[in-house]
Parts: structure tokens; sequence; C-alpha cells
């Protein structure tokens, strides 16, 4: 039985190809900066898009067609599903997945039936990964969509609930240990508020904290050495998110004595709901010590929501990658956190939009390695703060001179000069040179 009987597993064939079912960039073997494209990309497919999503929106009804799935929350439709996901990596060529404990398996009748139909649908996952090869880049546990968690999971305001979502991650954990899971993911589904009028932050961020902090506890009782990722998002569902973006996740990992044991997996369409660009918020990341994995996909200018689409713009690729070789990436991977848009309703178009994005970045990639091994902006930012070489720049960097010594040199001098142009035209044209080379 084949899910995918129009397509085989989807093979290089270069820049020329006219072939739709084929890689046009991304090569797996081929070596950029010492290692290998899949090293470096470890692409990743999200379970929830592309083997839950409906293609529902908040105006319409379902519209994908999945002749596999019977539309029941049987067990038996679960485990097929998971068949039919493997079948689909393997013809991709996409070494990971990464999923939400209810995309997998749905929820039972009480918590230990969850956690039984939880255990069925784990043992075929981990069957399939055996046989495929195709590995678990990170497990998370879903605590936003069903009514309980309407207030919140780890900052909600009943302590029933917490409880509940305490439960439900060690059982995440547990099922993302066994299948040899490389990360665990934090995005806080709930974890915000709508009005200030009826929230007690200072107790929520408490709460937070200390649930994290049994988090680490109880990977180090079961001997889970994955990276614990958190993952920005400034709004949606709630109005704030308390993990707005990378610099408020930082903060608040320092805050709560957190920084060694998590790292962050910064999404596209979060950045620039948070009104930064991804570059950006990679930057911030990569430049703590805190980048961890990137959730791969992109808004829509247009419309201010998180409309999560695969990503195909080379810019965009290119900055991602220009911070990803700077800073590297593994464990994390690049994981299409990317739904084929309503209309685009054919299994078929699965594979397209997965191309496309894997295309996406791996030309993003050569471009990036290119302008890193001509120094092309790197040159640039040198020059531009050249003048903290000079034995003034080190002993300021170096905290040996305070206001006092900076007074007496500036009043000996009289003014400052500034010598450098910012160049940004210029850098903007390297890209756009780069890019038109590689
Ligand atoms: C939501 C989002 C999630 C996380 C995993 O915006 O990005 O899918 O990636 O919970
Ligand atoms: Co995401």
């Amino acid at each position: 039985m084949t899910a995918f009987p129009t397509v085989e597993k989807v093979q290089y064939e270069g820049p020329d190809s006219d072939n739709p079912l084929a890689f046009r960039w991304y090569n797996p073997e081929e070596i950029v900066e010492g290692k290998t494209m899949k090293e470096h990309l470890r692409f990743t497919v999200c379970y929830w898009h592309t083997f839950r999503g409906s293609g529902a929106d908040p105006f319409g009804m379902g519209t994908m067609q999945r002749p596999w799935d019977d539309g029941t929350d049987s067990v038996e439709n679960a485990c097929n599903r998971a068949r039919v996901a493997f079948e689909f990596f393997e013809k991709l060529d996409a070494p990971f997945y990464a999923f939400h404990d209810r995309d997998v398996a749905p929820e039972g009748s009480s918590l230990s039936h969850t956690n039984e139909i939880f255990d069925s649908v784990a043992a075929v996952l981990k069957e399939e990964q055996e046989r495929s090869g195709v590995k678990l880049l990170w497990g998370t546990a879903n605590m936003f969509t069903h009514p309980r968690f309407m207030h919140g999971a780890a900052t909600t305001c009943n302590v029933d609930v917490y409880t509940y979502a305490a439960a439900q991650v060690k059982k995440a954990m547990e099922v993302t240990h066994m299948l040899g899971g490389e990360n665990y993911v934090f995005w806080g589904g709930r974890e915000g508020y709508m009005n200030l009028y009826n929230t007690d932050m200072k107790r929520e961020l408490d709460h937070l904290g200390q649930f994290f902090h049994m988090a680490v506890d109880y990977a180090k009782e079961i001997g889970f050495k994955g990276q614990f990722l958190i993952e920005p998002k400034p709004k949606e569902p709630t109005k704030h998110q308390y993990d707005s973006d990378a610099a408020a996740c930082i903060n608040f990992l320092r805050a709560y004595n957190l920084m060694d044991h998590f790292k962050l997996n910064i999404e596209t369409n979060h950045a620039t709901l948070a009104g930064h660009t991804m570059m950006h918020e990679l930057d911030y990341a990569g430049m703590q010590g805190a980048l961890g994995s990137i959730d791969a996909n992109t808004g829509d200018m247009l419309l201010g929501w998180d409309t999560d689409q695969f990503p195909t713009d080379y810019y965009l690729t290119t900055q991602t990658m220009l911070c990803l070789l700077k800073y590297g990436l593994a464990p994390g991977g690049v994981n299409f956190d990317a739904k084929v848009r309503r209309e685009s309703f054919e299994p078929i178009d699965l594979f397209h939009a997965h191309i496309g994005g894997m295309d996406a970045f791996a030309k993003g990639l050569k471009v990036a390695a290119a302008i890193r091994a001509d120094n092309a902006l790197g040159q640039i930012v040198e020059e531009r703060y050249s003048s903290w070489n000079s034995e003034l720049g080190k002993k300021i960097e170096s905290g040996s001179v305070g206001f006092k010594e900076l007074e007496a040199l500036m009043l000996e001098k009289g003014d400052a000069q500034v010598q450098r142009s910012g160049r940004q035209e210029l850098c903007e044209n390297i890209v756009n040179r780069y890019l038109d080379k590689v």
C-alpha cells in the first residue's frame, strides 16, 4: 500500500531541472564549509501541519483531501497515519520529523487512557523510525487545544490544570526520550494573558519557572540528554505571550536560573509578529549562546497573523543561513513549521511545499557560504568598527577606563570625528551579487 503512488523518492537534479518533484538546490551529500548539506540543514517535517492540518480557518471548514485518513479519532487511524507520514518523510528524503503528543495520538477518556493511546502510537513511530532511519528532532506537548487549557497550562490560574500539564509534559518527555528525540520544545501555547486586570503576572511567571525546573529535574532522572528549547512568540493565541521574543525569553531564563538548560527555537513568522526580522532573532539568540533550532516558515506582508507559509524567499534563507553558519545549529534543525494553503488541498501539494522550502534553504546555504568565503560582508563590518582596534578602544572594551579618563581625552581633543560610512547600500548589492553568482 502506498499513499503517494505517483511520487518516487525525490532526487537532486540541479538548478536546470524542470522536474517539479526534484531538488534543484538541495543536494544532501554536497559539502559546504566542511559538512554535508544534510548535516547543516537537518530538515524536519512537522507532523501537526503536514499530517493534521485540515485547511480549516476562522471562516470555514477543512478542505484537505487525505485519502488515507478516515476522519475518526481511532487509534487505528492514528497508527495508519503514522505509517503514511513515514512514507512521506522517506520519499522527501527528510532526515527528521517533529510532533506534539496530541497530533500523533488522540486524547482518551482520562489521563491514563490518553497515555495508553500515546504508547500504542509511539510503538508504531519507533518501528517506523527503525525501519526508515528517519529520526525525531523534537517532541512537545500540546497544552493549548483542549478547553481545560483556556487559562494556560504552566501559567494557569488553576492548580489542577497546572498539575495536569506537569503530568502531560512528563509523559511527552518520556516518549520523546524513548524515541531518541534530540530536543524537547516548549512553545508557550496559552502561556500569556488577555487582560492584566485579572492577571497576577509575577505569580504566573514564577509558576512557569518552577515548571521548567521540574522538567530539568525529570530529564536528569530519566537520563534524557536532549536539548530543551523555548520557542518565542509575541502574541496569538493570547494578546501577550510571555515568551515574546528572544530577548524576553533569555531574560526569563536568566531570572529563573535556567540558562544552562535551555536554548531557543526561533520561528520566522513569530519573529515578524514581534516586529523583528528573523535575522535579528537569530543573531540575538546566537550572540547569547542560546540559538538551538529553527521553525522555518514565513508570514504574509499583508496579513497580520501567523500564516505559517512555506519559505521560498532567497533573501530570507540567505540571512537565516548567514546566522546558522555563524553560530551553528545542531542538535537543532530546520523544522518546516509551515502549512500548505487551504486551496492547496491535494497530497501532492505537500511535496511541492517541502521541496520548495528545502531548495530555498539549500540555495541560501550556498549563497551564505560564498559570502563568508570571501569575507564579503565581514570585511565591511571589520572596517566599520576599526576605530575600536585602537589603544583607546581596547581600554574601553577591557573595562580599564571610566568616564573621567574619557572626558579628559575628549576635552583635549575638542570633538569626535566620524570616519566610516555604513555602506548599507553596498552590503545590499553584495548580497544580490552573490545571489546572482551561486
Ligand atoms: C505555534 C507554533 C507551534 C510550535 C510547537 O505558533 O509555532 O506549532 O512550534 O508547539
Ligand atoms: Co513553531
